[in-house]
């Protein structure tokens, strides 16, 4: 018998793999998580369904999602993760020579876990000196914790559940407030094929506060529609142009590829612009 996950990426679609086995499925205090064993991306992580990471396709994200700031900054020391539990964001973070402190806040434990006990190129970095793992409310977190951070990263699930804050104008506010005078913001912001709404409310959002705001994309295969975009709000720096060549063991991200992630196709472009 063959055993396939399916994530339903909209109501008309959906993406399957043949899996091999189930590694956990649990329902935590905040969301559905599953571990399975895909034949095509090897292991795979999923909450309320849908794919956050897997491992043979997780070095684009995380690579893309951590090194466009990381390298527009030209000293960023104390960076922030809100989300990310997987620890696949953390660990580009503390890779990064200039970094010399990396916070993760996740909301749900068991991600953290998850990761811990299945996802090791993931989680390598949790017990090093740079990183702090916390398990709180990303939200409050920000609000309590002004003036702090060079970089902040929301390394988010969709905005259903736990991270619908996330995607706010009060989030991005107390975001904006959270960095130190010269900082950066980065989220993830979804497929401009099936999300560009969230798109619109992400860029929009943070373009009320950030006088730079930027869109840029990565190609994520296990993603919906695998074209995946990133916005970025910034006080001083603009993300295109680079403080540091540094690719150092990157498998995705290159000094070029950071430049062209920013060339839009049109159609992308006008989402943003239609949320001018
Ligand atoms: N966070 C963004 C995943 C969104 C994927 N959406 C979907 N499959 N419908 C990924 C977390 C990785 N650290």
């Amino acid at each position: 018998m063959e055993l396939w996950v399916t994530e339903y990426q909209t109501p008309a679609l959906g993406y399957s793999c043949k899996i091999s086995e189930t590694l956990r499925t649990e329902q935590t205090d905040f969301q559905h998580l599953s571990v399975v064993v895909t034949e095509q991306f090897g292991r795979m992580l999923l909450l309320d369904g849908m794919v956050q990471t897997t491992e043979k396709d997780e070095f684009v994200y995380h690579e893309m999602i951590t090194r466009v700031a990381l390298n527009t900054h030209p000293a960023p020391r104390r960076v922030l993760i809100i989300g990310g539990g997987d620890g696949g964001t953390l660990r580009e973070v503390v890779r990064h020579p200039q970094v010399e402190e990396g916070v993760l806040v996740e909301i749900d434990d068991r991600v953290v876990q998850a990761a811990r006990d299945f996802f090791p190129d993931l989680s390598c970095s949790f017990d090093e000196p740079k990183a702090r793992v916390l398990i709180a409310d990303g939200i409050q977190y920000i609000k309590d914790h002004k003036d702090s951070f060079d970089v902040i990263i929301v390394d988010s699930t969709e905005p259903v559940g736990p991270a619908v804050e996330l995607f706010s104008a009060a989030f991005y506010q107390n975001c904006f407030q959270a960095l130190k005078n010269d900082g950066i913001l980065v989220v993830q912001s979804e497929s401009p094929f099936f999300n560009a709404d969230v798109i619109k409310m992400a860029y929009g959002g943070i373009k009320q506060h950030f006088p730079i705001t930027k869109l840029y994309l990565a190609n994520v295969p296990t993603y919906p529609s695998g074209l995946w975009s990133f916005t970025i709000g910034s006080k001083k720096y603009d993300p295109e142009t680079l403080s540091c060549e540094d690719e150092g063991n990157a498998r995705y991200y290159t000094s070029e590829v950071h430049r062209a992630a920013f060339k839009l196709p049109a159609f992308v472009r006008q989402i943003i612009e239609a949320g001018e």
